[in-house]
């Protein structure tokens, strides 16, 4: 087959989280109205602020912001982590970042499949937030036991979309009728199923050690438990949320509202009770399903993001137990240690930027050789602009808040372990991605296409 038969990635990461968002709307039909109120939400801000309007367009993110969701799926074995990992790359979604929830009590630890390239994100950012589950955490040692068994019988994927990937390996690519079979064979993978594997007393036995371990270890696979569209201002979905029939969690996740905004604010309403059919008769209800919404603000760099983390945790230690209002302004007295103009985020090193010509400018020669200095008289000149690199990722602290409120925040019966990257990267079969040093080679890719030293 020839190569130019194939269609792109980025085309069946298109088709394929179009398709994803199309099973949740009929499976979860609150997220249709979650939809809705995102829309209106992000409409009405874009009025009031044609300057974000105008950012966005220039920035290619206006495009995206329609189709921007992320999901959470969790896997229990190795060998569900390797395969899903060949399965995203079809779609060009790769593992970005390690996150370790142990810390927090959720015994699993995750990363991101995402694409990586501007032009790839800017076409659809398409993300999953991947956990897999580790049983090592499970004290009870006949308890582990049987739950590796059960997960051993069970494969997640269909036969024909393991046919796909292993054409998609050995060609390079899928022609329009695969690519359209991979998404439908794919897609089953992460259909809700209201059959259990297991028999009510079984499902019991593994809920009481943690809700997560029924939740990823009865089913027949790893259903889609949210897909979370992108908002602009997510003071005001949460706002409006009880009014269109949706209980929001007590608290907005991350940093507070803003100027500028960073990283990553979440928000999440309460998984659905959905009646589910164990083997041998019994019936009762399991929660997997839950809404989310997020706003994305500017990527930290390292320095930046160490800060964001001694503030995040100085506002936790009198946070607790406060609504949202009060946490929320707690939070805003913290960060007021953290600049809130992009000129000093900028000159302090604390977040990433994207440095572009101005409409129309041209670069002096002179200036090429002037390093920082010729960089800042630049951009006082307006011939350069620099913008902030949205933050792409994910964030520990704030994933374990959405996980606990979803899984009812009941103190766990599970050790805590301690983060083991390596472990993840052996079950996953390949190396994750470090997220800072996309963004950094982003920013010096920008100053480089200037002509510019990078920083
Ligand atoms: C994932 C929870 C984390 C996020 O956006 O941080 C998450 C899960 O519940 O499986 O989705
Ligand atoms: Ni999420």
């Amino acid at each position: 087959m020839s190569s130019s038969s194939f269609v792109s990635s980025d085309d069946i990461r298109d088709r394929f989280s179009r398709a994803m968002s199309d099973m949740y709307r009929a499976e979860v039909p609150q997220y249709d109205t979650l939809l809705a109120l995102v829309e209106t939400v992000n409409h009405e801000t874009l009025v009031a602020r044609p300057a974000l309007a105008d950012r966005l367009v220039a920035r290619g993110e206006m495009a995206r912001l329609g189709v921007e969701r992320h999901g959470a799926i969790r896997v229990g074995t190795a060998e569900e982590l390797a395969t899903l990992r060949r399965l995203f790359a079809v779609m060009g979604m790769f593992p970005v970042g390690y996150y370790d929830l142990s810390e927090a009590g959720v015994p699993v630890h995750s990363t991101a499949f995402r694409p990586v390239e501007d032009a790839a994100l800017s076409r659809n950012p398409f993300r999953l937030f991947t956990s897999l589950l580790r049983l090592e955490l499970i004290e009870d040692e006949a308890l582990r036991d049987k739950a590796a068994a059960i997960l051993a019988r069970r494969d997640i994927f269909t036969p024909a979309v393991r046919e796909l990937i292993n054409t998609f390996e050995a060609e390079g690519g899928l022609d329009d009728a695969q690519a359209d079979r991979f998404v439908a064979e794919a897609i089953e993978t992460f259909r809700w199923h209201h059959d259990a594997t297991v028999d009510l007393a079984t499902y019991e036995e593994l809920h009481a050690a943690h809700r997560l371990i029924a939740d990823v270890v009865c089913f027949r696979g790893p259903h889609i438990n949210h897909l979370t569209p992108r908002t602009l201002d997510i003071d005001e979905v949460q706002r409006r949320m009880p009014d269109a029939g949706m209980s929001p969690k007590a608290v907005i996740e991350g940093p507070p509202r803003r100027d500028c905004p960073i990283l990553l604010r979440q928000t999440s309403f309460k998984a659905l009770e959905e009646i589910t059919r164990f083997s041998g008769a019994g019936e009762g209800t399991h929660s997997a399903r839950f809404g989310e919404i997020e706003q994305r603000g500017a990527a930290l760099t390292p320095n930046g993001r160490e800060r964001y983390d001694r503030l995040l945790n100085e506002a936790r230690r009198v946070a607790e137990g406060l609504d949202n209002a009060a946490h929320q302004a707690r939070l805003g007295e913290v960060f007021s240690a953290f600049p809130d103009d992009e000129t000093t985020l900028r000159r302090e090193g604390l977040a990433y930027f994207d440095y572009r010509l101005a409409d129309g400018a041209e670069l002096p020669t002179a200036s090429l050789a002037g390093g920082a200095v010729g960089l800042e008289a630049l951009i006082a000149a307006g011939k350069v602009i620099a913008e902030p690199i949205t933050y792409e990722d994910f964030l520990p602290v704030s994933a374990a808040g959405i996980f606990q409120s979803n899984l009812g925040g009941e103190e766990s019966s599970v050790g805590q372990g301690n983060a083991n990257r390596q472990a993840f990267e052996a079950a996953l079969g390949a190396p994750v991605t470090d997220e800072l040093a996309l963004y950094a080679e982003r920013e010096a890719a920008s100053l480089e296409a200037l002509g510019l030293e990078p920083r």
